[in-house]
């Protein structure tokens, strides 16, 4: 029987529906801002998704949709700086209009503590927006729940590759096998499975056609007493939330 230690969470998509309200958004402004006559739609935004990371994106829009735009001299430090205050406006955004944890989130995360399970983030974005997720949405003392938060660019290489989960790992001194992923996107999935975590995916809008192949179960949420799960692939019941004694099973 394997012992789950530790539950792993993605954080953008996963925790909260972050990305088109908050992400894109604040993204839109500080374009703006900048002198930039850029807008990310929802439907760009969903396609723009595929690369990770908000300077990556930043990058690699202007190098395959606007080549129009004249990068300035300090092309890196132009980015980096755009990117700095996007993230202060992201942090605003979410101080002023909090965006709710999707179903189930709070439940688990809860329910994991109770059970002495570790909890940690494995994320694309920066440490500064994980804290003002967990402190604006779950509470000011949140964040204080999860034992390791491996975020942005301390690794080199973001999601698809696995060096964030392996570097949370490393932190958990954790066996990958004692640890389940929670993850919301085929780039997250293929990040975890390539540290060797096993992955338990909740779609959203923007995922929800992706492949999820590999992974322990694909549902649309974590599920709430009075809201339960729907599985879309993975062999659970009917009528269930993803709680510690089903994650515990799954990995049995
Ligand atoms: C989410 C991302 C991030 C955010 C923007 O990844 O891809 O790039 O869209 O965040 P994850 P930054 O789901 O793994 O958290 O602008 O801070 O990079
Ligand atoms: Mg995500």
């Amino acid at each position: 029987m394997t012992t789950l230690s530790a539950l792993i969470f993605d954080v953008d998509g996963t925790l909260a529906e972050t990305e088109r309200d908050a992400h894109r958004v604040a993204f839109n402004e500080t374009f703006a801002e900048f002198g930039l006559n850029w807008f990310w739609s929802e439907e760009l935004y969903g396609k723009l998704l595929a690369v990770t990371g908000g300077k990556e994106r930043i990058k690699f829009y202007w190098e395959c949709y606007r080549t129009d735009t004249p990068r300035p001299a300090q092309w890196e430090t132009f980015i980096a700086d755009l990117h700095k205050k996007k993230t202060l406006r992201y942090n605003q955004k979410l101080a002023s209009n909090p965006i709710p944890l999707r179903p189930g989130v709070q439940r688990l995360l809860t329910e994991a503590r109770a059970a002495g399970i570790r909890l940690a983030i494995a994320t694309t974005t920066n440490l500064d927006n994980v804290a003002a997720l967990l402190h604006y949405s779950l509470s000011p003392t949140a964040i204080n729940w999860f034992e390791v938060i491996a975020a942005g660019d301390v690794v080199k290489a973001k999601k698809p590759a696995s060096d964030i989960y392996k570097y949370a790992l490393q932190q958990l001194q954790l066996p990958p096998t004692e640890c389940i992923a929670m993850e919301d996107s085929n780039n997250g999935l293929r990040a975890a499975l390539g540290a060797k975590i096993p992955t338990v995916i909740t779609v959203n809008d923007y995922t929800r056609q992706e492949n999820f192949s590999g992974a322990l179960l694909v549902v649309n949420h974590l599920g709430e007493p009075t809201q339960p799960a729907t599985v879309l692939a993975g062999k659970v019941g009917e009528n269930f939330c993803v709680d510690v004694p089903l994650l515990r099973l799954l990995i049995a």
